[in-house]
């Protein structure tokens, strides 16, 4: 490799699998060699790749930024740079590799800089490595329950940005995520692809390995193609704000046509997202903790799902009108109905309990009531009413 790079005057690489075999051999420029795509080896959530580049630098460089974005991103076993004298003779190297989760930096540098006396035995310590890469991801899970999430937002101003991450953090705790951060760029556009730009989203796959983050919850709306983009480029499971929405609507419907319902919206929700067919929905579709629609596992087919809407449209309009006869009904009663209403996690329904003396379900969520209840409040007048508590508002409600 190091004569051959001489000659040519560019970067050469290989790719090596834990067994040493070479997978890939690349021929790259003078400062770069640029990496195929790695879809043949697959990569387990938590693991590392078990590829390993070794290439050359023409110049002595250190190991670049680049190369350590490479690392992570690609989650590499470990990026090595091999220097050569004038003869085209190795006479030095330099491996970074990754860190567990919880570390000050997210890499390091095997002693190791001879390449004609190694002392680590490599295949021993990847192994150990990635074992502890993956034990501590674990624990780190189990510590703060599951589902840690980094909160992402592109905003026109500051304030924007403030109000709506501390909006989106209650609709994320509310859904049982553990935030782990918060990422604001501000900017007057969105990257078209990304959202953010691609920089910041390096930084943060970068940061995610870090404390063990499994989703990105991003503030803004995103297609279903920047859905895939991100997921592609990242790795992460990818949600945005009206899906985390919809999944805690989920999680808190009870009756049956609130069920109806909520399954309804994330079902339509989804068919745009089908279009792109590859493993990547399996991060886009399956919800929070893997609650996808309903409660059986979700069949990842188009027709499939419309036939589903079609018969749960069909339901909802003969709940309906069950519902136009009791209304109408109560209506003959003639006792005038009163709602509070307000936005959500606002007090509603700590209010209606409190006015009849009831126990509805109330909580310092988002959400938390999704089926409403009425109640009938007796004044000293004699006169009845019927208190009804309501669904909570929320700006741009999916
Ligand atoms: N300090 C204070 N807290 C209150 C008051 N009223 C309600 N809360 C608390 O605010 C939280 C939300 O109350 P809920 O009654 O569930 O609010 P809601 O408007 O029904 O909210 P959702 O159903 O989630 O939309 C609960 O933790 C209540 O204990 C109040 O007057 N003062
Ligand atoms: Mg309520």
């Amino acid at each position: 490799m190091c004569e051959l790079s001489l000659e040519l005057n560019r970067q050469i690489g290989i790719l090596a699998d834990r067994k040493g075999n070479v997978q890939y051999v690349i021929v790259g420029d003078t400062q770069e060699v640029f990496i195929p795509s790695l879809d043949r080896f697959q990569l387990v959530p938590g693991t590392l790749r078990g590829l390993r580049l070794l290439h050359t630098h023409l110049k002595g460089e250190d190991i670049t930024n680049d190369d350590l974005t490479d690392l992570a991103l690609l989650r590499l076993d470990s990026v090595t740079a091999l220097y050569f004298n004038s003869k085209g003779h190795p006479d030095g190297m330099k491996t970074a590799h990754l860190l567990p989760p919880e570390n000050a930096s997210f890499y390091d540098y095997l002693v190791d800089r001879d390449p004609h006396r190694q002392t680590v035995h490599y295949k021993e310590f990847i192994t150990e490595l990635e074992g502890e890469i993956v034990s501590k991801t674990k624990r780190l899970h189990k510590v703060d329950g599951e589902n840690h999430a980094l909160l992402i937002g592109c905003y026109k101003s500051k304030a924007h940005a403030e109000e709506n991450m501390a909006e989106l953090s209650e609709l994320a705790r509310s859904a049982n995520m553990y935030v782990s951060g918060e990422v604001a760029q501000m900017k007057d556009k969105l990257h078209p692809k990304y959202v953010i730009g691609s920089g910041k989203l390096k930084e943060i796959v970068i940061r995610s390995m870090q404390n063990g983050v499994e989703y990105l919850v991003f503030d803004n709306p995103l297609t279903p193609a920047q859905a895939k983009a991100i997921a592609d480029f990242t790795d992460l499971k990818i949600i945005d704000r009206p899906q985390l929405i919809l999944d805690i609507f989920a999680k808190r419907a009870k009756s049956n046509d609130g069920k109806i319902r909520v399954e309804l919206a994330q079902l339509k929700y989804l068919l745009p997202r089908l279009s792109q067919r590859d493993d990547s929905l399996s991060r886009l579709t399956g919800g929070i903790g893997g609650r996808g629609p309903g409660n059986t596992k979700l069949e990842i087919d188009r027709r499939r799902i419309n036939d589903r809407i079609a018969m749960l449209s069909g339901k909802l309009k003969k709940i309906e009108r069950n519902r136009d006869t009791m209304r109408s009904k109560r209506n003959k009663n003639e006792l005038p109905i009163v709602s509070i209403i307000g936005y959500t996690n606002a007090g509603k329904s700590t209010l209606l309990n409190s006015l009849t003396q009831s126990g509805v379900y109330a909580d310092n969520l988002m959400f938390a009531t999704l089926d409403t209840s009425s109640k009938r409040i007796r004044f000293p007048e004699e006169r009845d009413v019927i208190i009804t508590d309501t669904v909570g508002f929320i700006r741009d409600l999916p």
